[in-house]
């Protein structure tokens, strides 16, 4: 039975720590990273299991919750693993370094780390490596300057979920001689925000279709970020010209949904909807006939990343990257799919 306790941690981060009763949290024994940070540890998990320090971006959105929810989960039924040191950052990544200095004070086994935008952890990775803490990215990926600095990231292929979206947009707009887009962008400086949008549009210019991006906003993944960028676009550019909205996430889409119908239009007529996630009000959006195409965005991870925790922990070597399994969903997959979902 794993015992949970909820501390605060800095500015506003929540630590919620699990561990098995009566055992603490093992030594920092990390595990041969792949390129430049080899430590010499390797040693693998304690007689007590592995303890792993988690770095989790936020709450914002169905996604991200059941993300945490996969990966507590798994944690607390992998008898390998004795402890989760588990810190919502609130999508602040200055809570995001702090608690992995405190995972290398605590000298954990692992660090996992889904880091909420690329650019920035040099210098925190670094002291990781140093302390011989081996680092796993989930989800999220940080730029490439710095990819010796962890062993391996397990989550999707932003750019290839951009693609997708991209794809159905050439098909569904090839008899138009000018496609009008709004962009509902992620988090800036995320790489779901960067690839989503790289990968959309170079499928649309390797197809040349003629479009316009007339405006693209962040509306940092949250539901109230995108009704509000949505109030902004159509009071900016009205819809009447408008062809496509792609919103990076779900929730910025259903948030973008509600501005559009306050405004007295009908969306999924007036105006095509892209979401990527896949969650089950965004499905649910789907069979009302609001929104026209889903790219699944798979957050259910967690028995996936303890066994890769474990083999970074006994210094296997593993590959820079391992996709995980996404698929994508129109108008007449939404009903089939709705009860499916998981989030
Ligand atoms: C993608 C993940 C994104 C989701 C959003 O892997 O990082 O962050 O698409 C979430 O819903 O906020």
């Amino acid at each position: 039975m794993l015992k949970k306790t909820l501390a605060g941690l800095g500015a506003g981060a929540l630590l919620l720590g699990m561990t098995a009763c009566g055992t603490e949290g093992g030594g920092g024994s990390g595990g041969d990273g792949n390129g430049g940070c080899v430590s010499e540890g390797g040693g693998g998990a304690s007689d007590d299991g592995l303890v792993v320090g988690f770095a989790q971006v936020g709450a914002e959105s169905a996604w991200r919750t059941a993300n945490s929810e996969s990966v507590q989960s798994a944690a607390e039924a992998d008898d390998r693993i004795a402890e989760l040191q588990f810190v919502d950052a609130q999508q602040e990544q200055e809570n995001q370094i702090e608690a992995i200095r405190t995972f290398v004070t605590q000298q954990v086994d692992v660090i996992v780390l889904a880091p909420v935008v690329e650019t920035g952890w040099t210098d925190v990775l670094t002291e990781a490596c140093d302390a011989g803490i081996p680092v796993i990215l989930a989800d999220r990926g940080i730029e490439d300057a710095d990819e010796d600095l962890y062993v391996t990231r397990l989550g999707s292929d932003f750019v290839e979920e951009g693609r997708k979206a991209g794809a159905w947009t050439v098909e569904t707009f090839a008899d138009d001689d000018n496609t009008r887009i709004l962009e509902l962008e992620g988090t800036v400086g995320s790489a779901p925000a960067n690839d989503r949008n790289s990968g959309f549009f170079d499928v649309l210019d390797e197809e040349s279709l003629p479009y316009e991006l007339v405006d693209s906003q962040s509306g940092d993944f949250t539901a109230e970020g995108g009704k509000s960028v949505m109030e902004t676009f159509i009071s900016t550019h009205g819809l009447d010209d408008i062809d496509l909205l792609y919103a990076h996430n779900d929730e910025m889409g259903l948030g973008a949904i509600q501005a559009i119908e306050e405004a007295g239009y009908t969306p999924g007529e007036d105006i095509q909807i892209i979401i990527v996630d896949g969650s089950k009000a965004g499905f649910e959006a789907g069979v009302a006939g609001k929104l026209n195409y889903i790219v699944e965005c798979n957050p259910v991870f967690g028995e996936q990343l303890m066994d890769v925790a474990v083999q970074v922990a006994e210094g296997e070597e593993l590959d820079k990257f391992t996709a995980v399994e996404e698929s994508v969903y129109g108008p007449d997959d939404f009903e089939a799919e709705v009860d499916n979902r998981q989030f």
